[in-house]
């Protein structure tokens, strides 16, 4: 299909040593030949071959140059949208890259909408739907593991599980709508059993990708980890200390951090989004109180809790309160300040906890940050956490669409337990189908006949 020409600045907003503009659509290069000269000589860009870079000005219809420039051509159909596409390669400012812009558009082209060239790449059908939003999650990764995770969907790892699922699915179909539309081919029914056996392996297996969400979602994410514990235990210090930043405010007033701070980080391969929150304790502030507020709602919905206590005071009965409280959770319990003298002990706190989770650190010192870290990822690898080599889903949409696609697949099961009759069950599976299609976007039903007469080889 033939769309207009738009164009954008595809890098970022800010002054760098080269920004990027790109132009994609039928006129892309027409509209290079109205702003591009050569520098050495006199050449039409019209006349490039695909996938060449070009040496030369941009100039305003008046003849001025605006920047010297790098342009490249990509003629369809071998481009990321599959359409004509331009980059002009300038010098990073923002002012020039925004004049060359404004050339672009007076030329002829469209300003792009957010996300416009992928949707191209998708609608021409060079990306399948989960392909391009895995060049968004790309784009918005904040951590290698995230960017890995999207690349191999990218690749289309997660189009071939769909692919797998899809096949299996269409295959029954086909095979019960054929023996309902063509009895007189005399097609073999599928035993109810054959069937059931056959829909079971197909829910356990979309069950399975539906799993890999909540592990894609910490993988995009980060694991949440909450560092709780009374005021001025030195919670603050100890985000500053991971994240190797002056984050958070520290100050020796009880009740510095009012607000939750939130930083994503990368911890011996796992990643973590570690969220300082406000001391707790029984205030009258109101502005504190909002705040205690808000850390209880976030240790409440924590995977794991680093519950600080000062070792060089009294143990109180506010940690006690937060001790007994996490007793359940996934829990570090972290006794800092081993720099001053020690008031509260190991034997102390085993009362309350398991003592393989106490650990004694100083944030002053940095004395047993390594244990620590080394602590949540033995803790994580422990656990049934492994973020090798897996497909996951991080998609909120395909977790959706692969939970209604259960939803129907079940019905199938019960519909063919209760022995009702096949094409009852063939609707069922058509809306697992369905579902399972909108995650890659196909068009169903083209799909589906195709499908089915090369399948049987009905109807010559
Ligand atoms: N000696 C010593 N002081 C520390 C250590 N860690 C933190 N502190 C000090 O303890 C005080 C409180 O630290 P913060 O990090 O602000 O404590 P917090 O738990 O965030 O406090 P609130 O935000 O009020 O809840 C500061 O004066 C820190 O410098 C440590 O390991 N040793
Ligand atoms: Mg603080």
């Amino acid at each position: 299909m033939i769309y207009d020409t738009i164009a954008a600045i595809a890098t970022a907003m800010s002054p760098a040593g080269i920004g990027i503009i790109r132009i994609s659509g039928e006129n892309s290069i027409e509209i290079a030949e109205k702003i591009f000269k050569y520098k050495n000589h006199n050449k039409d860009i019209r006349d490039a071959k695909s996938h060449t870079l070009h040496y030369g000005y941009i100039v305003d219809n008046e003849g001025n140059e605006i920047d010297e420039v790098l342009l490249s051509v990509m003629k369809a159909p071998n481009s990321y949208t599959t359409e004509n596409i331009v980059e002009i390669n300038a010098h990073g400012g923002l002012i020039v890259m925004q004049k060359i812009l404004r050339l672009v558009l007076v030329s002829g082209a469209r300003l792009a909408e957010p996300g416009e060239f992928t949707k191209r790449a998708f609608i021409n059908g060079r990306l399948d739907l989960s392909q391009a939003e895995a060049v968004n999650d790309m784009i918005n990764s904040k951590s290698e593991m995230a960017l890995e995770a999207s690349l191999s969907q990218l690749k289309g790892a997660v189009a071939d599980k769909i692919q797998a699922i899809k096949d299996t699915i269409i295959q029954l179909i086909a095979h019960i709508e054929a023996s309902i539309d063509y009895p007189e081919y005399d097609i073999e029914e599928l035993s109810d059993e054959h069937l059931e056996k056959e829909i079971s392996t197909i829910i356990i297996r979309v069950k399975e990708l539906s799993e890999s969400y909540d592990d894609g979602k910490r993988i995009k994410e980060g694991i949440k980890t909450v560092i709780a514990g009374k005021p001025n235990v030195g919670k603050s210090s100890l985000l500053n200390t991971l994240i190797k930043e002056q984050r958070a405010i520290v100050t020796d007033i009880p009740g510095t951090t009012r607000d939750v701070l939130e930083e994503y980080m990368y911890m011996h391969g796992i990643p973590l989004k570690l969220m300082d929150t406000a001391g707790i304790r029984d205030t009258e502030d109101i502005v504190e109180k909002i705040g205690v507020q808000r850390s209880r709602d976030h240790i409440g919905d924590a995977e794991l809790i680093l519950l600080v206590i000062d070792a060089s005071l009294p143990l109180s009965q506010e940690d006690i309160d937060l001790l007994i409280s996490l007793r359940d959770r996934k829990t570090i319990i972290i006794l800092n300040k081993t720099d001053l003298e020690q008031q509260v002990s190991l034997e102390q706190i085993s009362e309350y906890a398991a003592s393989d989770s106490i650990l004694p650190i100083s944030v002053k010192t940095m004395d047993g940050i390594n244990q620590l870290e080394l602590k949540i990822k033995q803790m994580f690898l422990k656990g049934k956490i492994n973020f090798n080599n897996q497909v996951y889903i991080t998609n909120t949409r395909h977790k959706s669409s692969l939970e209604n696609a259960l939803i129907s697949l079940n019905n199938v099961k019960n519909a063919i337990e209760a022995s009702f009759p096949v094409d009852l069950i063939a609707i069922d599976l058509t809306n697992a189908y369905n579902y399972i299609c909108e995650i890659t976007g196909d068009n169903v039903k083209e799909d589906m006949i195709k499908q089915i007469f090369s399948q049987f080889c009905l109807g010559k």
